[in-house]
């Protein structure tokens, strides 16, 4: 099947002259009993609340489809570059608040349902919100999104639409279980399906070389299998006036495969492979780090790939442009190296399907690929074995090689040593043979970025250090931010109407004019309201706890936060370990200086990663001693917050008092949720990681509780010999907390239950938890301190919230369009 659609077919399709959509309570109301009974099929009496939050979420869809049509229409006339996301990961969370938001039409929706004797925050509370990542890095990629539609950035967002997205999270007896997310069991109304839309991807199989009639050099690949991807449209608004789509490819058997010739009569084969071809994009890998080479892994990353790459060769042939051109029109950002095999796919369809020569495509996708680098954790820098990658794509691996022969040649040219070819080459010959991503990637790309000035400069310094003294002017930073559209205006209401009340709406779209606030830091009348808004948040929260997970907390306690991913590099050990050192020091008597706390935890453990599901059972356990004693329970309370998501997080932010963002120096990128919680108020106690180190620039020294060693001091703590074991010698305080871990009262007999946490601390402490055990400590004595200064903690609340300007996305994705993609923001006001 030929794709031929023209953009213009395309618009008509959607129906842009189907007549206006209205944003009134009246035609809401309307739209919505329609969808309700003419979409649905329901009767008032067999009315679920699932339906009402369907034919709700239908009328709001029909509203956003219209702004993305419209979006479309403006873009097509301006003739811009066009940006593509490439993301194996996608984190939007739920959708109808946030459209509310951005449609302008929260006020309007909630009085129409009132009218029916609805209730619009029992509607939002029905939506399951889609988990198509992991952590941060997809979540991020939902941040740009949001920022790209609101810019007015001609931008379409590429990914996977995996059937189950991350697991869910239960807690039995203390222990993480998991249990598949089926986010689409009650259907999805976001999303508008295109069977139209639909690309032949090929895997296995060899190839054959040729020279052809007019003696080119041709290779086809002969697959031993292709299966269809096809297009899931969502609708992503921005703030006002704009919207992109996010296109997820979902993977089906082709045609040919259920009843061709070759299965001819064998029905039950010929289903068999229809059910294995939609395996590949049945589940999200649950693994944020820690990347192990499966064969279904590499063949999602490049069924996505190939689908995308398909799709924008149509979009931009269809409009009547040369491929030549390809890198005028557009510019792929590669969300880590998870989409990277797109260097060599678009490479594969310029010269084998496109007949064009191999110089010239080499030059148009080198100067469209950017890429961006997410973690420097050796075992998270993506490799894939050359037998397994030769085995699922023959033809690319033949096209690494060749990128990697004339990228040799070239180092040999300018005189680059054995040892550093070795280093720098595409292929890994240390043990099994196996291609480095990040090389593939840094190769292909125009651009390279960190996502911190930190992480930025050890990028260079470190992991791609060959490459930056090549390249110098490749390597950029661009810093990450957050949407605080969703992150403040819709998840914290109380805090966005307060702070509109002074400064006006100007924010939604100009986050730096909450400089402005900083005149009010040390007004006692804004610090009451202030105050009163973050109890409120924390009422909420504490019957959310209670809800969850059956323990009361006290709001007017101190809430010191650490939600994020489990993972021994970002330390929630460090935090547990504080918490047994006030326990036993609340036993002892010693409860002066202790202000009252209430500790949360929430975060997913990858399910190989014994160690991290430790942690958890470890602050499962730390819970349960310390919520049920008496004596202790009065000063600290601890929670373990199962399943935590997006929809979660955004009850957490707004009700945190203290931010946890206690990473060894040198290993946390950047951190989101950092700046998620310093938006809404909190105060931070870190270390300089990240983008903590930004943070702190922005806010003040004198805001911001730094603990632990730098980066540089972490490196040579590890030069002169580390032995945690001698802190643990000389530190009695830490000898006991320590010998703590495997005690009566905490294991409840099992002694022998934290033991692999206790010797991986003695014996390695990789992440040097002992070494900055002290200073965190320290820190902590002062939270507490200032804790019981109220207008001391309320003005350097003000002031973070003040002075988060940078770390709005729209910042982040400014930056892109200057430093990397060369495209100017467009407002597109209606
Ligand atoms: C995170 N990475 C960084 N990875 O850890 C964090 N990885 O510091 C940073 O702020 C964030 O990216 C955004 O830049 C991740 O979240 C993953 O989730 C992941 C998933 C699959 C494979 C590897």
């Amino acid at each position: 099947k030929k794709h031929n659609r023209s953009i213009e077919s395309y618009f008509e399709s959607l129906g842009t002259g189907a007549g206006e959509v209205g944003l009134s309570k009246e035609d809401i109301t309307k739209d919505f009993l329609h969808k309700l009974f003419y979409h649905l099929g329901r009767v008032p009496a067999l009315t679920t609340s699932n339906d009402i939050y369907t034919a709700m979420a239908l009328t709001i869809r029909d509203r956003a489809l219209r702004k993305f049509v419209r979006s479309i229409e403006k873009f097509t006339q301006q003739d811009a570059r066009g940006i593509a996301y490439f993301s194996a990961e996608y984190l939007p969370g739920p959708h109808l608040g946030n459209n509310l938001l951005n449609l302008e039409i929260v006020d309007e929706t909630k009085a129409a349902l009132t009218e029916l004797g609805l209730d619009l925050d029992e509607l939002l509370d029905e939506e399951e919100e889609p988990g198509l990542g992991n952590g941060g890095l997809g979540r991020l990629a939902s941040c740009f999104m949001d920022s790209l539609a609101t810019l007015g950035i001609p931008s379409i967002a590429y990914g996977i639409r995996y059937e189950f997205g991350i697991f869910k999270q239960e807690i039995r007896e203390g222990w993480q279980m998991e249990t598949t997310d089926k986010w689409l069991h009650n259907g999805n109304p976001w999303e508008v399906m295109r069977p139209e839309i639909s690309y032949v991807v090929k895997f296995g199989g060899r190839t054959e070389h040729s020279t052809n009639g007019q003696n080119r050099y041709q290779v086809d690949w002969l697959p031993e299998s292709e299966i269809k991807g096809t297009a899931y449209d969502t609708p992503i608004l921005g703030y006002q006036s704009n919207g992109i789509i996010m296109r997820l490819w979902k993977a089906e058997a082709v045609e040919s495969f259920d009843f061709s010739v070759y299965n001819m009569g064998d029905y039950y084969r010929a289903v068999e492979k229809k059910l294995r071809s939609e395996n590949i994009t049945k589940v999200l890998y649950p693994n944020d780090e820690n990347l192990s080479g499966k064969e279904l892994r590499l063949k999602q990353q490049y069924f996505f790939v190939s689908c995308s790459l398909q799709d924008m060769i149509n979009l931009h042939t269809t409009q009547g442009r040369e491929l030549k051109n390809f890198h005028e029109k557009f510019a792929i950002q590669l969300n880590d190296t998870h989409p990277s095999i797109a260097v060599a796919e678009l490479m594969r369809l310029f010269v084998d399907e496109h007949e064009m020569e191999w110089d010239e495509a080499w030059d148009i996708t080198r100067n469209t690929f950017a890429y961006t680098n997410h973690t420097l954790l050796p075992e998270a820098l993506e490799k894939w074995a050359v037998s397994l990658l030769g085995r699922i794509l023959p033809r690319h691996l033949e096209i690494i090689y060749e990128i990697n022969s004339r990228f040799l040649e070239e180092l040999r040219d300018k005189g680059f040593s054995g040892d550093q070819i070795a280093r720098m080459s595409l292929i890994d010959e240390n043990g099994e043979p196996s291609v480095r991503m990040a090389h593939l990637a840094t190769v292909g790309s125009f651009k390279v970025n960190g996502v911190s000035e930190l992480h930025s400069r050890l990028l260079k310094s470190q992991v791609l250090n060959d490459f930056a003294g090549l390249w110098p002017q490749k390597f950029t930073n661009v810093t990450n931010g957050v949407t605080h559209r969703r992150f403040l205006a819709m998840s914290n209401p109380g805090l966005a109407n307060l702070i509109s009340e002074k400064i006006g709406e100007g924010w939604l779209t100009d986050l730096t004019s909450f400089k402005e606030l900083e005149k009010l830091a040390e007004n006692e009348d804004f610090q009451k309201r202030w105050r009163e808004v973050k109890l409120q948040n924390k009422q909420a929260l504490t019957q959310f706890i209670k809800e969850q997970t059956g323990v009361t907390v006290d709001p007017e306690m101190l809430f010191d936060v650490q939600v994020k991913r489990i993972h021994e590099y970002k330390r929630q050990h460090l935090m547990v370990l504080h918490i047994i050192d006030l326990y036993l020091r609340i036993k002892d008597g010693k409860t002066e200086n202790i202000a009252a706390s209430t500790f949360i935890f929430a975060g997913k453990a990858a399910p190989g990663y014994f160690l991290a599901k430790l942690i958890i059972r470890l602050i499962t356990a730390v819970a349960e001693l310390v919520n049920e004693d008496e004596e202790v329970n009065r000063f600290i309370k601890v929670v373990f917050l199962p399943n935590f998501n997006v929809k979660q997080a955004q009850r957490i932010y707004p009700a945190a008092d203290l931010s946890e963002q206690i990473s060894m120096a040198g290993k946390e990128a950047s951190g989101t949720g950092n700046m998620k919680f310093a938006l809404n108020g909190a105060l931070t106690i870190g270390t300089l990681d990240g983008a903590n180190v930004e943070i702190r620039e922005e806010v003040g020294e004198e805001n911001f509780f730094l603990f632990g060693q730098t980066t540089e001091e972490i490196q040579q703590t590890r030069n002169e010999g580390y032995r945690p074991y001698q802190y643990y010698e000389e530190n009695p305080k830490l000898k006991k907390v320590l010998d703590f871990l495997s005690s009566e009262e905490l294991t409840k007999g099992d002694t022998e239950l934290f033991k692999p946490l206790y010797h991986n601390l003695l014996q390695q402490d990789p992440y040097q938890l002992l070494k900055d055990f002290d200073s965190y400590c320290s820190k902590k004595e002062e939270v507490f301190k200032l804790w019981n200064d109220k207008k001391e903690w309320t003005k350097k609340s003000i002031l973070n919230v003040a002075r988060m300007g940078k770390f709005s996305s729209d910042r982040s994705i400014r930056d892109y369009c200057e430093k990397i993609w060369n495209v100017k923001p467009v407002k597109l006001k209606e």
